[in-house]
């Protein structure tokens, strides 16, 4: 009994020493690849605080999330994706766009839930227009102020001096996704989709902003038409129009020139984007003093 008395605790010291760096190494392992699931999914909803993202997926997971949501075959050239978290619970969305080689459109979005391409589809829908090439998402922004952003869609597509620009809306809860509606002035229901360009004759813009700090945005509308030389002034303007005068002081021939701007507003009022004449003057009083 009495030689073995040492051994015991040796034995045990030994076998600690010998354990300690692997037990220690499995630690840092577990916590470092636990805390990097985390980060790169985006996908840990017990975090509350965690900062709202900038989610990055690899370009390969992208490209498997698109081939699947498409089932086709997607690429550079005839598809295009855009990540962010659009409703805001931490975990990225991307929002997908791919046309075919009938040169139909067609838009998704889908909830992404790890790097190894598996996700959730949220909705897809199918839009016709003469493309000139894929359609691209330029920005993501909350405009109707509930909580979930906006896509905005430059779609590639329009006259030769116009591109048309759309806003999509994500509905989560009614898995949907379709153009941001507005109520014309005449009341009819249109998508959101707006040219966006110039030429020497016409300036085709729109913005989204609240111009009268009531904190609803607006989406406005502003189309400027030059008048040719030599036609006459019109005799009369809608009310939602106004005649400018913009000097020209670099050109021999011509020192002057006239250009009707018409602007439309739409206010968002909790069901639609719906013509509002108040802020459609105010931008009007914007351009007549050279503002906007
Ligand atoms: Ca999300
Ligand atoms: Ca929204
Ligand atoms: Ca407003």
């Amino acid at each position: 009994m009495t030689p073995n008395k040492n051994k015991c605790p040796r034995k045990a010291i030994l076998t600690a020493l010998l354990f300690f760096p692997i037990i220690i190494g499995a630690c840092v392992y577990l916590i470092l690849s636990n805390s990097s699931k985390k980060d790169l999914s985006g996908n840990n909803p017990d975090n509350q605080d965690r900062p709202k993202i900038n989610f990055s997926a690899s370009k390969e997971t992208a490209r498997k999330i698109m081939d699947k949501s498409f089932n086709a075959t997607t690429d550079d050239q005839n598809s295009t994706y855009y990540i962010d978290d659009l409703n805001g619970d931490g975990k990225p969305e991307i929002i997908m766009a791919y046309i075919n080689p009938d040169n139909e459109g067609y838009y998704a979005v889908s909830t992404i839930n790890d790097n190894n391409g598996d996700f959730k589809k949220i909705a897809q829908f199918k839009y016709q227009e003469m493309y000139r090439g894929t359609p691209s998402i330029a920005r993501t922004e909350d405009i109707d102020n509930d909580e979930i952003k906006e896509i905005f869609m430059d779609l590639n597509a329009g006259g030769a001096y116009t591109e048309l620009e759309g806003i999509m809306d994500v509905d989560f809860a009614g898995e949907k996704l379709d153009w941001v509606k507005y109520a014309s002035i005449e009341d009819s229901i249109n998508n959101a989709i707006f040219p966006v360009g110039a030429s020497v004759a016409n300036r085709n813009d729109f913005v989204v902003i609240d111009l009268d700090n009531d904190q609803k945005k607006e989406i406005i509308e502003i189309y400027g038409n030059l008048i040719q030389d030599g036609r006459m002034l019109p005799s009369g303007l809608e009310e939602t129009q106004i005649l400018k005068k913009e000097e020209m002081p670099d050109t021999d021939t011509v020192n002057s020139q006239w250009w009707v701007y018409d602007v439309k507003s739409y206010e968002w009022n909790e069901t639609i984007f719906a013509f509002d004449m108040g802020t459609t003057k105010l931008m009007l009083d914007k351009i007549e003093k050279g503002e906007n």
